[in-house]
């Protein structure tokens, strides 16, 4: 059915919102949800930029999918039902896409919200606008809202607002003014002095809105629905000129309540620019005085202050009452609309028990943190890498011989040569033509009891040993008997003939630098009993690394015993193998790929064939 030229919304309006403005969407989705609308009022999101096709949005406590179109044209072919646009576009482009919207003659109203629309191209707007019988609300504008109905985009601010100006349902007062601001004031009296609000548009600022005061009130004065009007005009422009031409020439018959804001421009010494662009007297009838002494002599209900209106507004109210031109709107219940749970929990009206623990870093605050050091202070104090492992593996800062025991370790161990395990492993995953993670990953996967991975268990295994007082031999032999390797014993290449310089490297360090080496002495007692078998059987790097650690933890005077232990069981210590040996993984990795190494496969002859 064709729909009265005064109405612009309706139960069933459904719109566009142009612009990804998922806020505002949602805003508007409660609101229709408060007014038990059947259909949401939006249809989709116009959004030229992105390559999204739906978007999540909550119906009540439902969730629901809104389509996303890159252009207006299959947003309108889609939505053939939709006759009003919401346009979120930024200043720059809010006058081609309006522009655009305006060639499809579906659309019938659309808000323009952004500012600083330049006075060349919204004049444009408005002749086009007439010409094609679009009504504009804006530029500059929150927009507006009818009451059970529709509401344009954020106006009406938060839903507490909503709910308590009653905006949820009609009443038979509607208004028009300027400032979006100023409107959410006018829910608030005209929802405490009258049964309510039944249509609220806030025309915009700027010196040329798409549509002005006459505009909206002609469509007021032809809705049966609306009894009473209210008018905020401002100081600056002549448009409440047009409404007293229309009462006076019998035009406008309903009752106007009217405040022309700005009255005490008069009191300061010099011309007074107010907020939006149009409010500036250019002569002394533009001034909100002279527009209110005229408004009152053309028979509106002008207040002598604005502190009046709401007295004001009621007298008129209750004179139409009485005399049976208006008969109250009932009031109703609202559903609840759930609060969104981040908004809730700024309120701090709701708790949820958290699913994950972090005690290692923060990166809420304006500074990263480390364990509570900022990361400037990181760099402040030179903490260098080991100082970071210290911040971020053990929570608290170690002493710089311990942080330079770590970055020793992590130099140590960050390659040897392309023949061991992990390093083969890499490689030939490289040469089969994968990335670099999943070469490094190959690489990593290899590090186990045998190879780069004995450094927990020989922690374990040589401090359970010594602290159960047993004598190195003791300790070989009971592994022997145990049909146990000793983790950290023994090595591939390296013997007491040919020492592992890396292990020579690390004694030097601690003896120089720890306040104690106890357990690092007993290592070496038992690798005297194990080389006495044989010659490869030494203190390996894993081993001496191992040790090593154990004596620092314990004796450093930054951990308890019991922490000291509970770091070992944590595995802390083949990560520091796997951390320093990534470095050379890499490293092999890149390699073969400089060379552009091509596919490996091995020689048929190095392999026993049993079938
Ligand atoms: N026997 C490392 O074995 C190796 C014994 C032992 C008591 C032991 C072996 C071992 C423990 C794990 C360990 C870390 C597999 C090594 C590293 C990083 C690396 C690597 C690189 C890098 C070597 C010969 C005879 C047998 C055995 C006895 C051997 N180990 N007895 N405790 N631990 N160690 N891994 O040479 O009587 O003849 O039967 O598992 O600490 O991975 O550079 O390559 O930086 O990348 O194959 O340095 O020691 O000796 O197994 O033939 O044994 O010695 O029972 O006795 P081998 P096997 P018997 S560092």
């Amino acid at each position: 059915a064709q729909k009265p030229a005064y109405e612009l919304f309706s139960k069933e309006t459904r719109s566009f919102v142009y612009g990804m403005q998922t806020k505002a969407v949602q805003g508007m989705l409660d609101f229709d949800y408060l007014c038990g609308r059947q259909v949401p009022s939006v249809a989709a999101i116009i959004y030229t930029f992105g390559g999204q096709s739906i978007t999540k949005m909550y119906w009540g406590t439902k969730e629901i999918l809104l389509p996303v179109y890159r252009s207006v044209e299959e947003a309108c072919t889609k939505h053939p039902d939709v006759d009003v646009v919401v346009n979120f576009a930024s200043s720059r482009s809010a006058f081609p896409s309006t522009m655009e919207l305006m060639d499809y003659p579906q659309i019938r109203c659309i808000a323009i919200i952004a500012e600083g629309v330049p006075e060349r191209r919204a004049r444009e707007i408005l002749l086009k606008s007439k010409e094609k019988n679009v009504v504009i609300i804006g530029p500059a504008t929150v927009g507006g809202i009818k009451p059970g109905c529709f509401k344009i985009g954020n106006t009406g601010g938060m839903m507490d607002n909503i709910v308590a100006s009653k905006l949820y349902r009609p009443g038979s007062v509607a208004y028009v003014s300027k400032s979006g601001g100023m409107s959410n004031e006018l829910n608030n009296i005209i929802s405490h002095n009258t049964d309510g609000v039944y249509e609220g548009i806030a025309i915009g600022g700027d010196r040329y809105p798409g549509t002005t005061f006459i505009d909206h009130l002609l469509r007021f004065e032809a809705d049966p629905d609306c009894k009473l009007m209210v008018l905020l005009g401002e100081v600056g422009g002549v448009e409440e000129y047009r409404v007293i031409e229309a009462i006076k020439n019998g035009t406008i018959k309903k009752p106007i309540v009217a405040w022309a804001i700005g009255t005490c421009s008069s009191m300061f010494k010099t011309e007074v620019q107010f907020g939006h662009a149009g409010s500036f007297a250019n002569s002394e009838m533009e001034t909100a005085v002279a527009k209110n002494n005229a408004m009152r002599n053309a028979g509106i209900y002008v207040p002598d202050t604005f502190e009046n209106l709401p007295a004001v507004l009621h007298s008129v109210y209750e004179e139409l009452v009485n005399k049976g031109d208006l008969t109250p709107k009932p009031d109703q219940t609202p559903p609840n609309i759930p609060l969104d749970y981040a908004w809730a929990k700024e309120l701090s009206m709701v708790r949820k028990p958290s699913s994950f623990i972090c005690s290692i870093s923060n990166d809420r605050g304006p500074e990263l943190t480390y364990s509570n050091v900022p990361i400037s202070k990181v760099f402040e104090d030179d903490l260098g890498i080991g100082g970071v492992i210290s911040l971020l593996w053990f929570r608290r800062r170690l002493p710089s011989y311990a942080t330079k025991f770590l970055e020793m370790i992590l130099q140590l161990t960050a390659d040897h040569g392309p023949c061991v395990s992990g390093a083969m492993n890499t490689i030939i995953t490289t040469r089969a033509g994968k990335d670099l993670i999943s070469s490094l990953v190959s690489g990593l996967l290899t590090i186990g009891t045998r190879f780069g991975g004995a450094l927990d268990g020989a922690a374990q295994e040589f401090s359970k040993a010594f602290d159960s007082g047993l004598s190195p031999r003791a300790f070989v032999d009971s592994c022997r008997k145990a049909n146990k390797l000793i983790p950290g014993i023994g090595h591939r290449i390296k013997s007491r003939n040919n020492p592992d310089l890396r292990v020579e490297l690390v004694k030097q360090y601690v003896k120089k630098h720890f306040p104690s080496t106890k357990l690092l002495d007993y290592a070496l007692a038992v690798e005297n009993v194990t080389t006495s078998k044989k010659d490869n059987l030494i203190l390996n790097v894993d081993g001496c690394i191992a040790i090593c650690f154990v004596d620092l933890l314990r004796n450093c005077g930054e951990f308890t015993l019991e922490e000291a232990n509970e770091y070992i069981n944590l595995g802390i210590l083949n990560g520091m193998f796997v951390l320093g040996r990534s470095i050379g993984l890499i490293g092999h990795h890149l390699d073969q790929k400089r060379l552009r190494a091509p596919l490996y496969r091995h020689p048929w002859d190095d392999f026993l064939y049993l079938s």
